[in-house]
């Protein structure tokens, strides 16, 4: 028989689910700097443990060579949501990408799976490069909101206990369990556009906090030290009345006067080489 290299094989896969997590928080922070409500929550990725995909070939009766078209979650993501209606986002912004061809789309949200699961799959060619040259790969997406993952989560680990035989008692109370989950996300979607605008406010905050402290420190390196002093103490003193209006016009008056600044830090410069 053929000598297996599993490591070899595995290389383009942990390369993939590296990327992949780094390209869902790049989003992330993209939203963030834009001051938008990101529909990703978190993001995770792990590649399928060998012991896992050994049995998954068994089980579906997968040969050595169809194993990477056939186990199509060898690297998998998982992207975690707040809100149900985040999911169709994230799913959009996936299919809108050049750099992951959707391949499948496994839909448990409509067709819930017989053990109660929900969750949004979706399988990407995805391409990766390293030593041994270019590879398209498969990937899994799995997409669902903070409460099916609390589901999935447990639900996982008692189905790796009970191998396939979980008492009944245990199979009734996770099915109550996965009603209630389907009526939590409901409830939540219901205060989700109050909770979208009250995120949007704590980001834009936070931009305009971050933006005036910049603003301060780069005043520091070239202009008077005693007035910049003077408008640190005027910053805390506004930051304290927590109104943002005040912060915002604040923000607004030391961005004229660091330009002012600017400007006169250039004229300087400019007599200085003339
Ligand atoms: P891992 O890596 O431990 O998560 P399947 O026959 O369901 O095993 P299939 O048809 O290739 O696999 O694809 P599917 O249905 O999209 O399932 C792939 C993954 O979805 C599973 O990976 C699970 O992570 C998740 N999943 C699917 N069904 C269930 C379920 O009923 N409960 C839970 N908790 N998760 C599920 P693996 O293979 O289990 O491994």
């Amino acid at each position: 028989m053929e000598i297996r290299l599993w490591r070899e094989l595995l290389v383009p896969y942990e390369l993939a689910v590296k990327e992949l997590v780094m390209k869902f928080n790049q989003l992330k922070k993209e939203h963030k700097e834009k001051d938008l409500y990101c529909p990703i929550e978190q993001v995770s990725g792990r590649v399928k443990s060998i012991n896992s995909i050994l049995e998954k070939m068994q089980r579906k009766n997968v040969s050595w060579d169809e194993l990477e078209e056939k186990i199509e979650d060898i690297a998998g993501i998982r992207v975690i949501c707040q809100f149900y209606e985040d999911i169709e986002i994230v799913a959009d912004i996936i299919r809108r990408r050049s750099d992951m061809k959707v391949l499948e789309i496994k839909d448990y949200l409509t067709h819930t799976k017989a053990s109660g699961y929900r969750s949004y799959h979706m399988i990407i060619a995805y391409h990766t490069e390293t030593l041994e040259g270019k590879k398209e790969i498969r990937a899994e997406i799995q997409i669902r909101t903070l409460a099916m993952n609390f589901w999935a989560t447990i639900e996982h680990s008692l189905q790796y206990k009970y191998k396939g035989n979980m008492p009944p008692h245990l199979t009734e109370r996770l099915s109550r369990a996965a009603d209630s989950i389907l009526q939590l996300d409901e409830e939540m979607s219901s205060v989700r556009n109050e909770v979208m605008d009250a995120q949007n406010s704590m980001i834009h905050e936070s931009n305009v906090v971050a933006d005036i402290l910049n603003n301060i420190e780069n005043l520091y390196h070239y202009s008077n030290k005693r007035e910049v002093a003077k408008i640190q103490d005027e910053f805390y003193r506004i930051y304290q009345t927590k109104n943002l209006e005040n912060l915002e016009r604040f923000h607004r008056e030391l961005d004229i006067i660091a330009e002012g600044y600017r400007a006169q830090a250039l004229t300087f410069e400019l007599d200085g080489k003339s």
